[in-house]
């Protein structure tokens, strides 16, 4: 792990002085402009955060360091047998910029595995909570009792010169990514399985070891656990969670209180939750209508009688996407591939297939295509996972990855807290009635 800190310094610096050469010249240069409405609309579409490990493209999707799912499912390397990448090697390309090697990956397993152990006192904390306690709410607790492990906390209470503060927050990160798994699997069992033993293997990968602690061994799971923890991991700076941790993150708080911030934001329904609230979504459906196979005609009016009721269809609806998910797609793929035939499976692609039209007769919804949560669910379920509030846990052991590279990368580069202006509606009326015209807010 040495010679990968090492050479993620050494990226660090060089892009450093490229910032600095380029705030020189260009500081001043407007970006866009920003309008009234934008401000009432949670921001959408402003340009006001730089993030260096992945970039959202409306219509191609997520890419990472310049590599689309597709690419990333191809490229990365995988586990003997495996067909899917394992989620170290993408780390490992937001953090360097640079597909990994075998070799490379190895190395990032091996580290995670040697960094795992968790005392004895967040186990304690969790089962401090009541059994009904939502599994998001356990996993958040849990983050927050390991705390008490952060580096970067205690180095900052030492003194630390701001220079070297990535050097702890590195070892913050990769720490907290070996630990996160064994989290999420004790709130799995606690809460499902009557508090079954985490029957952890080290010489496991990452998402291996991880489905082995929930209790799952068929191999085709093992592969979708990879594919599931790969696509995950980021979806560039702006959304809830990974904004949370970037924001949290640039008041120096450590990565424990930033991660834990954005599994908050990640807990709601209109982000990360989303992918419980699909499969709830689709048994209510399954039970109100007494079939498994819901026809496309029953599925639309079904559709209907959510909105009707004033609720969202959930799974479906982007704030930047404007074409269907291309990780909606890999999944669709992986359904294809290993059970075709699944009823729950099927569902989720008639869903596809009727849901747009209805969504988009709307004339407001500006994307009626699937995101990522309209699938997940259910291959989990083809697999016996069906406690569905559980979903976004292994949502959230995914996105460590993304906001911890992308928190080594902030801190590396120095930025500052974060700090936007707010104003008021009068401000804005009296900004106006001066001749907005003359000039910005
Ligand atoms: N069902 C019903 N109405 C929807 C909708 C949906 N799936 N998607 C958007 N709309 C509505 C909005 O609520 C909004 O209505 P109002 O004007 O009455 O407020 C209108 O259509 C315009 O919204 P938009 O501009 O198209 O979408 P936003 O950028 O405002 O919101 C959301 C994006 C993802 C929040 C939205 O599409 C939604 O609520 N989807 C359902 C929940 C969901 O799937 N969330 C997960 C998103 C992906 C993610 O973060 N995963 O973790």
């Amino acid at each position: 792990m040495i010679e990968i800190k090492k050479k993620f310094y050494a990226k660090a610096e060089q892009a450093a002085a490229e910032i600095k050469d380029l705030l020189k010249t260009n500081g001043q240069t407007p970006v866009e402009m920003v309008t009234v409405s934008q401000l009432y609309q949670g921001m959408r579409g402003i340009t006001s955060i730089v993030s260096e490990v992945s970039l959202l493209d409306p219509l191609e999707g997520i890419k990472f360091r310049g590599y689309t799912i597709p690419e990333l499912r191809e490229k990365l390397p995988k586990a003997d047998q495996g067909s899917e990448p394992l989620p170290e090697g993408l780390f490992y390309l937001m953090l360097i910029g640079e597909l990994p090697t075998q070799e490379d990956v190895k190395v990032i397993s091996e580290q995670l595995a040697s960094r795992s152990e968790i005392p004895e006192h967040v186990y304690k904390t969790i089962d401090a909570l009541p059994m009904h306690a939502h599994p998001m709410t356990q996993f958040v607790t849990g983050i927050m009792a390991l705390q008490t492990e952060s580096k970067f906390a205690k180095a900052y209470g030492a003194g630390i010169n701001k220079k070297e503060y990535w050097d702890p927050i590195f070892e913050d990160a990769v720490d907290l990514i070996a630990k996160v798994p064994y989290i999420a699997a004790y709130v799995y069992n606690r809460k499902y399985r009557n508090g079954a033993p985490l029957n952890s293997d080290k010489s496991l990968d990452w998402a291996a070891n991880f489905a082995q602690m929930l209790g799952y061994s068929d191999p085709d799971f093992l592969k979708l656990m990879r594919l599931y923890l790969t696509i995950h991991a980021d979806h560039e700076g702006g959304n809830v969670s990974a904004h949370t941790v970037h924001l949290v993150g640039s008041a120096l708080s450590d990565p424990y209180l930033s991660f834990a911030a954005g599994m908050n934001g990640l807990a709601g329904p209109l982000h990360g939750l989303a992918n419980q609230e699909v499969v709830k979504w689709i048994f209510e459906m399954q039970e109100k209508l007494g079939t498994d196979l819901p026809t496309k005609e029953q599925i639309v009016q079904y559709t209907k009688d959510t909105l009707a009721a004033g609720k969202v269809v959930p799974g479906y609806g982007h704030g930047v996407l404007r074409r269907t998910d291309p990780r909606f797609l890999a999944q669709m793929e992986f359904g294809k591939e290993y059970m075709p035939d699944d009823h729950m499976v099927q569902t989720v692609w008639n869903i596809f297939e009727a849901v747009p039209d209805v969504l988009g007769a709307t004339g407001k919804i500006k994307n009626p295509w699937p995101n990522v949560d309209a699938h997940s669910g259910a291959l989990l379920v083809h697999f016996g996972m069906k406690e569905y509030e559980f979903y976004t846990v292994l949502f959230g052991v995914s996105r460590a990855l993304g906001v911890m590279a992308n928190m080594c990368w902030s801190r590396a580069l120095g930025f500052p807290l974060e700090r936007p202006k707010s104003i008021t509606t009068n401000g804005i009326k009296e900004w106006l009635a001066a001749g907005a015209e003359q000039g910005a807010i």
